[in-house]
């Protein structure tokens, strides 16, 4: 059997109780077949980037994972769909992004798949929370670079009222 490999995957929502679209989401990535849940960042707020309506929750999360690029992300669409998920234009409000940022140090230029995700070094509501789980994934100077953008983590749910 195939060695696993370690994936990141970002999660974003900010279509109606987008905290808990991230905190499912989560949850159900860690019960797909071949994937094992290893790290979760924290949920950050973040202002909508290229995109518009409320605030999103972001977060990332990182996997260890014995099945391929291509059908790691078929499973994640698929949660995407069954989250109600629709696309009527390019950056639309969503219930749920699954996107695949990292595939151990893989590189894949598809037509349905590019990895390393081409947008996450310009993303705070990517890097900040890549950061948090794997350091060494991001430098200070690509964080730097988008300080500018709103982005605050939110308090874990076991304080929330
Ligand atoms: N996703 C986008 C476009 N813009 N902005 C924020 N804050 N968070 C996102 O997840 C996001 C976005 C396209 O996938
Ligand atoms: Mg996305
Ligand atoms: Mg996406």
């Amino acid at each position: 059997m195939r060695e696993p490999v370690c994936a990141y995957i970002a999660v974003g929502a900010n279509v109606g109780d987008a905290r808990q679209a991230a905190c499912n989401a989560i949850a159900a990535i860690g019960r797909l077949p071949g994937v094992a849940l290893r790290r979760q960042s924290s949920l950050y707020r973040t202002a909508p980037l290229d995109s518009s309506g409320p605030d999103y929750v972001n977060a990332v999360v990182e996997v260890a994972t014995r099945l391929t690029a291509p059908e790691l992300l078929a499973l994640l669409q698929r949660l995407e769909t069954e989250a109600g998920r629709e696309r009527p234009y390019r950056n639309a409000p969503r219930t749920l992004d699954l996107d695949l940022l990292l595939y151990g140090t893989g590189r894949i230029d598809s037509a349905v798949l590019v990895v390393p995700h081409p947008r996450m070094r310009e993303r705070a509501f990517v890097l900040v929370p890549l950061a948090e789980i794997a350091p060494s994934r991001v430098s200070t100077d690509e964080l730097a670079r988008v300080a500018s953008q709103r982005i605050e983590a939110l308090p874990p749910a076991s304080l929330v009222p």
